[in-house]
């Protein structure tokens, strides 16, 4: 397609560790600024849906202990928060949709995957020394449709460098060939429930990436991302590709309650 400056070894790459590890690490997708576009509409997405009441069930924050703190460079959005959640945040900033980086993993997921489409796509910000790590889990857990899913692939975009101190995903490479595990019911340290899953098989596999890079997972791969103990926020857009296609009726009320 068009829209993927990917050559061919990568793509060929990218499918066999997906079989084989239930993830795959593509670096260099995508330039500094595709990447600094979908920035400045996320944090676009995050104000304007903290001001909407309509879009009060797709933000998730969780406070910052102690509160006040001001956080450089996050359009604001993070300013008094440890960690901040949103759903369906491309029906919230539809201009996201016609972004290089959206249009770049749409064509990839479909060079992957065959006719699919976006079935959900969220954002999460975690603040500098943010304390809510993203525990242990299977998409699978959290969907309609649990359990896998042939054709269902799910796109990390981290929008900086990360780490593994800033919070970078970690896999467990094979663990997409297992069942859907056990989730229990947890409570994260900003006082939020959450569901963890416990993992007992060796083989997590950290994944740095240069801004530019991106990770895909199946909806069964177990992973995680922790904490960001570094000094800058941590932003990442999540896209979930479906062969179902359309967005779900949650999305479709979302816009119609929103001012034009
Ligand atoms: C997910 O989207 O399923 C994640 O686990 C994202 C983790 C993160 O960005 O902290």
């Amino acid at each position: 397609s068009d829209n993927l400056s990917l050559g061919e070894d990568a793509v060929l790459s990218a499918a066999s560790s997906l079989r084989r590890d239930g993830f795959a690490v593509v670096p260099n997708m995508f330039g500094r600024d595709e990447v600094r576009e979908v920035e400045r509409l996320l944090d676009w997405a995050l104000v304007r849906a903290a001001r909407s009441p309509a879009a009060q069930p797709f933000l998730v924050r969780y406070p910052r202990e102690g509160g006040g703190h001001h956080e450089e460079g996050s359009g604001r959005a993070l300013d008094g928060w440890d960690q901040l959640e949103l759903n369906y945040a491309a029906t919230l900033v539809p201009a996201l949709l016609e972004t290089a980086v959206f249009r770049g993993c749409t064509a990839l997921a479909r060079r992957l995957a065959g006719p699919v489409s976006r079935s959900f796509d969220h954002v999460i910000y975690k603040g500098a020394r943010n304390r809510t790590a993203t525990p242990w889990h299977q998409d699978a857990a959290f969907a309609l449709w649990r359990g896998s899913r042939p054709r269902q692939l799910h796109f990390w975009i981290p929008l900086q460098d990360v780490t593994l101190e800033s919070g970078c995903m970690t896999f467990l490479a094979g663990s997409h060939l297992g069942p859907l595990v056990r989730h229990r019911r947890v409570l994260r340290p900003s006082g939020r429930p959450g569901q963890e899953a416990k993992p007992s098989i060796a083989g997590s596999i950290s994944c740095p990436l240069a801004l530019g890079g991106i990770t895909l997972h199946t909806p069964t791969t177990l992973h995680r991302a922790g904490c960001n103990a570094s000094t800058m926020p941590r932003k990442a857009w999540i896209i979930q590709y479906g062969p179902l296609g359309g967005i779900r009726l949650a999305a479709k009320r979302l816009a119609g309650a929103l001012p034009h």
